[in-house]
């Protein structure tokens, strides 16, 4: 594990967050949603859809598994980086893989924008019914993987919204860095 690597696990609103940037748990469309989702958009003002129209008039919208970014509108981060991670559909559809990609994919956006400090939400384990604790290992072994194969200096905050997703992503945490 790189040295230059935080990470660190807080329970609260990913809105409120004041890092670089932070993660949206959106859909394919772009155009908002509820969860995570509604509360970036209500929170961060008109902004953020604007440029989420632009995105999928040039692109078609952001496939499972793929990010895209976007500024953060009135939000303390400065960018929204917009992922679509995949609908549980019982595990045999490829759900652990296009979970990893999304968030490596919002890592590579990150780097490749230079951003130091990122937000994470539990992608996944809401309305698209992720079990929290394989969604879990599967983010940790993410972030830890990109953090491994990159020199990237900064912070990576996971912001959970309840005390149980917080105590089983700290487990996730603490049994990857066991079995190293
Ligand atoms: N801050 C941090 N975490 C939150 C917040 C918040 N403000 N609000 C909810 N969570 P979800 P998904 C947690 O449903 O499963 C949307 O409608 C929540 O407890 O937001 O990836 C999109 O438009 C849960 O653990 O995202 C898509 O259609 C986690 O965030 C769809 O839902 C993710 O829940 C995406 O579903």
């Amino acid at each position: 594990m790189s040295n230059h690597i935080r990470v660190e696990f807080v329970l609260g609103d990913i809105t409120k967050q004041d890092t670089d940037a932070i993660v949206n748990a959106a859909n394919s469309s772009l155009l908002g949603g509820g969860g995570v989702d509604g509360a970036i958009h209500r929170a961060g003002g008109p902004q953020i859809l604007q440029e989420c129209k632009e995105i999928r008039s040039r692109q078609g919208g952001c496939p499972t598994g793929q990010a895209v970014i976007t500024s953060g509108g009135n939000l303390p981060a400065r960018y929204v980086i917009h992922t679509v991670g995949p609908v549980w559909h019982g595990g045999g559809h490829g759900e652990a893989a296009l979970l990893r990609e999304s968030y490596l994919n919002c890592l590579r956006l990150a780097r490749e924008k230079g951003i130091k400090s990122i937000a994470f939400p539990s992608i996944s384990t809401g309305a698209y019914r992720y079990p929290v604790e394989q969604a879990a290992s599967i983010a940790v072994a993410a972030v830890r993987e990109f953090a491994d194969n990159h020199d990237l200096p900064g912070q990576i905050r996971f912001v959970l919204f309840n005390d149980r997703h917080l105590a089983v992503y700290l487990a996730a945490w603490n049994k990857a860095a066991e079995c190293q």
